[in-house]
């Protein structure tokens, strides 16, 4: 009778919208079906500078998102840590008070403690090894953990090979590092590594750094050299150490709050714009490494090259530590990202 067909073809109508794909198109969101492009404003914050790679890279994502939006998603860009530094923007994309942030990975591990395995000394020698994890299978299981913390991970970026900076005296061996009181990002293997090499390591936010050491309340830090120029610490720092101890990704977060409210076609363009920025970022990042030294070098650092040998003794005194995390994070996990970089120095 009517009532019976009525009644099943509520319950049947809904899947059958799916699986013919009309539901596909779009993203269900409390309960309404999104289509198409909405007019929609983006607030993208980071910590670096407009001028920092990372910075280059949200101007070209920024046009990339408008272009292929025909002008109607805006993206608002945020830096100088303009809207906090890199936990508090991405706690605030989580809370669905901001869209995008572009964090280091490493103080996510108070989150996702498995991000940890990218912080791991001396694992790559070369970016394009660090792009093979990070653009393969272990960078995607990775991704595939933020959605149940209410955030959505685009790709990874690239902050680079980090290097000390200090103003007591060049290190260049293990030894060196004795005593020196080094910032620190909030991140426990950065931390306990630090530790055993007999430094004093001080956790502190990204824009506190400067600060900390023109008031000389730690002795150096350690970053790439990008953030090393466009951060000025050439200013108050006398020692540039070419430790190539960690290569940090940066990775493009998206609220989930945000995400699920836009269409698939919005979903795409996205996408689309955080891959194709991440190429052109890295692009600038690595161009920016090559001048930098000459600049560091013109404005008064002293610097200094670490021997591959002193670099294997370093990483020998870690060894106790990378073991320790290897076992928290999921020693597949690791043997994983080490085979991984196998394949591509052996190609
Ligand atoms: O927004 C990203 C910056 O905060 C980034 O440069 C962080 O490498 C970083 C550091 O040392 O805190």
């Amino acid at each position: 009778n009517k009532w019976l067909k009525r009644t099943v073809m509520a319950m049947v109508l809904p899947s059958m919208l799916v699986i013919s794909g009309c539901g596909a198109d779009s993203t269900k969101s409390g309960g309404k079906v999104k289509e198409g492009i909405q007019t929609r404003t983006i607030k993208a914050g980071i910590g670096n500078s407009e001028s920092h790679p990372q910075g280059q890279g949200m101007v070209k994502f920024k046009e990339l998102v408008e272009e292929k939006s025909g002008g109607k998603i805006k993206v608002q860009n945020y830096f100088d840590a303009t809207l906090g530094d890199d936990l508090k923007m991405t706690e605030a994309l989580q809370a669905g008070m901001q869209e995008i942030t572009v964090p280091s990975t490493s103080p996510l591990v108070g989150i996702i403690p498995e991000y940890g395995i990218y912080d791991f000394p001396f694992v790559f020698k070369e970016e394009e090894e660090a792009y093979a994890v990070l653009d393969g299978k272990i960078g995607q299981t990775l991704l595939d953990k933020l959605p149940e913390h209410g955030l959505i991970g685009l790709g990874y970026w690239e902050n680079g090979f980090r290097q000390l900076t200090n103003s007591k005296h060049p290190v260049e061996t293990a030894d060196d590092f004795k005593g020196l009181k080094i910032r620190t990002m909030q991140n426990e293997v950065h931390l306990d590594a630090f530790n055993e090499l007999g430094a004093n390591p001080t956790p502190m936010a990204f824009s506190e750094v400067f600060t900390a050491l023109e008031s000389k309340s730690v002795d150096g830090q350690e970053n790439p050299l990008a953030t090393i120029v466009t951060q000025k610490y050439d200013e108050v720092q006398s020692y540039l150490s070419l430790t190539n101890h960690v290569y940090t990704p940066f990775i493009l977060l998206v609220s989930k709050k945000f995400w699920d409210g836009l269409s698939e076609e919005e979903q795409n363009i996205l996408q689309e714009s955080a891959q194709e920025a991440r190429d052109y970022q890295r692009k600038v990042n690595r161009k920016d490494n090559e001048l930098a030294i000459k600049k560091l070098e013109e404005a008064g650092m002293k610097i200094n090259e670490v021997s591959e040998q002193e670099m294997e003794n370093m990483k020998e005194i870690i060894q106790p530590v990378t073991d320790k995390y290897a076992k928290k994070f999921g020693k597949d996990l690791v043997e994983e990202m080490k085979a991984e970089v196998e394949k591509v120095r052996a190609n």
